[in-house]
């Protein structure tokens, strides 16, 4: 456990080295260059994360921040609020900025959580002896050089002060203070991880040139501005170009007012919803991986159901600030979803919100004798599944500790299969009680339990354990029976049959097993779980269940 603390350690200190290597400043005050242009030259030049500091800050400029916030977001670029954690918060910045006289960055911790980037400022090495850097990820270190810009600042405190404080520094430090081109490369000499500079640019008789000088002392390469999203129509047209054509039981393609659908004699329609923070995160999931697990999921629901994809429709709820290439990249994998296991895209919509989102709607050609039912178990069934447990929930734990060890797992959290080929055996041998795991085994064991009134016993003795369940589990010191049973996110699909039936089952899917079997009801939906097994929260880890 030590030893992963650390790894975690040093891939956040990585990262907020390169973070903070050419931090833009804003300038309230410039003359003749507004905020949101010197952010967009900074940006444009290559600066690795933009500050907000308007020290007259008022409600009226909250429009203001918000255009920085979206330029900076639609670039990747952390954001962060200088002095004000509440308008950080509002603004959902990446991190807050702190003087010596503003709130303690403990504060701050709270209220903006363990991924927000926070910085304070401090002048000498007495001072950042006297500060309490157990929240912060840097120092801002100044003013190294004399400068105009803060009539209030502390004397200068020199490369020979600066350096002092890199060496005593536990956290990365930037040197700010009359900061450009020709002196950068003095401040990386002592050790500095970063410069904050707000002149060289905000008042340079030529930003853009002033930036671009910055930049290449820095390391930073220039990268082309690009626009928000903001053209529904245009966006449509390019998305449904990277969709399969229309076609099979779609009559009317995409474009009109509805679909017109061929005529089906099982309709089968589920839907889902994927929430940014809750079901997916961006800085884990690139966007056609984001929308390819979308696929997975919705359509695993048609596998349950034993029905066959037909059509697909997808409502997009995007953030301006989200570049039309992010996007696109989700339809590239929404479209990788739909070849793989069928269907045509059926229609959808887009529209703008405070947060990404997006709502599935799937239609599915059922099977034409048999709709299978949670409710579908008898006493005597064996309960089994139909490959892999455990997986995903450990992989979605990797990324949450930036354990990159195990590719494996990370990719059973990503690309989680729909079960259409497991679907069509327990089809073919009449198999009546089926789901989907997606809550976990224990949490979804329970719907088939109550709603065939059941009782089920697990056996662990039973499990399969994946050599890289195993693995994962013995370096990061779990069970791996309960990561199997109260991890969400494989998609396997849970079934009860009859003993010999499945016996059968299994020489047609290797990697299916038994997990326990079903007894009459005894008053209990689960007889034997371990007391520290919780049912599976997307988003939110585990919550106690029932
Ligand atoms: N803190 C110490 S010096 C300074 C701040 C905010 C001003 C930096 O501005 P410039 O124009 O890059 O010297
Ligand atoms: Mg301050």
């Amino acid at each position: 456990m030590r030893f992963l603390a650390k790894i975690v350690d040093k891939a956040r200190l990585l990262n907020i080295h390169q973070i903070l290597r050419f931090y833009y400043i804003t300038d309230a005050d410039a003359p003749l260059f507004s905020t949101l242009r010197q952010v967009e030259t900074a940006i444009a030049a290559g600066a690795t994360v933009v500050q907000y500091r308007n020290k007259s800050f008022s409600l009226k400029d909250m429009a203001e921040v918000e255009a920085v916030r979206k330029v900076c977001n639609t670039h990747n670029v952390p954001f962060i609020v200088n002095d004000h954690i509440l308008l950080a918060k509002a603004v959902n910045a990446d991190g807050v900025h702190l003087g010596q006289a503003d709130d303690a960055g403990t504060l701050a911790r709270r209220v903006l959580g363990p991924d927000a980037i926070i910085g304070i400022s401090v002048s000498t090495p007495e001072e950042l002896a006297k500060t309490d850097l157990s929240c912060c990820d840097y120092v801002g270190c100044g003013p190294v050089f004399a400068t105009a810009t803060k009539p209030d600042a502390h004397p200068v405190v020199g490369l020979a002060g600066l350096k002092t404080v890199v060496e005593k520094s536990p956290v990365p430090v930037v040197a700010i203070g009359g900061i450009d081109a020709l002196n950068a490369r003095s401040c990386f000499e002592c050790g500095a991880a970063g410069v904050s500079v707000i002149s060289c640019i905000s008042r340079a008789e030529d930003p853009k040139a002033g930036a671009e000088a910055l930049a290449k002392v820095c390391g930073c390469s220039h990268r082309p501005l690009v626009s928000g999203w903001n053209d529904e129509f245009g966006l449509i047209e390019k998305i449904l170009a990277l969709c399969p054509d229309s076609g099979g039981a779609v009559r009317v393609p995409p474009g009109d007012d509805a679909a017109l659908l061929s005529p089906i004699q099982n309709p089968v329609i589920t839907t889902d919803t994927q929430k940014e923070g809750v079901h997916f995160r961006r800085d884990w999931q690139a966007p056609d991986e984001i929308g390819q697990k979308a696929v997975a999921i919705t359509f695993s629901d048609l596998a349950a159901s034993y029905a066959r994809p037909l059509a697909l429709f997808v409502n997009l709820s995007v953030p301006s600030h989200m570049p039309d290439r992010d996007i696109e990249a989700i339809y590239q994998g929404i479209s990788a979803g739909i070849k793989e296991y069928g269907g045509v895209l059926g229609g959808g919509n887009i529209s703008s919100g405070s947060a990404f989102s997006m709502d599935l709607f799937a239609i599915g050609d059922g099977h034409p004798d048999i709709f299978p039912l949670r409710a579908n178990a008898r006493p005597g069934d064996g309960l089994y599944v139909t490959g892999p447990l455990g997986l995903a929930r450990a992989g979605l734990d990797c990324l949450r500790k930036k354990e990159d060890r195990f590719p494996d797992l990370i990719r059973a959290f990503k690309y989680p299969k729909a079960r259409f080929d497991a679907a069509d055996v327990l089809a073919s041998f009449g198999v009546a009680c089926v789901m989907d795991i997606s809550d976990g085994l224990a949490g979804d064991a329970v719907h088939i339990a109550a709603a065939s009134v059941v009782s089920i016993t697990f056996d662990s003795s039973l499990f399969h354990i994946t050599p890289a369940l195993k693995d994962y589990s013995a370096v990061c010191g779990v069970d791996p029976a309960w990561m199997m049973l109260a991890g969400g996110e494989d998609y396997q699909l849970l079934f009860a049959c009859r003993p010999e039936t499945f016996a059968r089952i299994q020489s047609l899917i290797p990697e299916a097993f038994a997990v326990g079997h079903c007894g009459l009801f005894s008053g209990q939906f689960i007889t034997n779980l371990p007391g520290d097994v919780m049912s599976y929260q997307h988003g939110g880890g585990n919550k106690p269940y029932l």
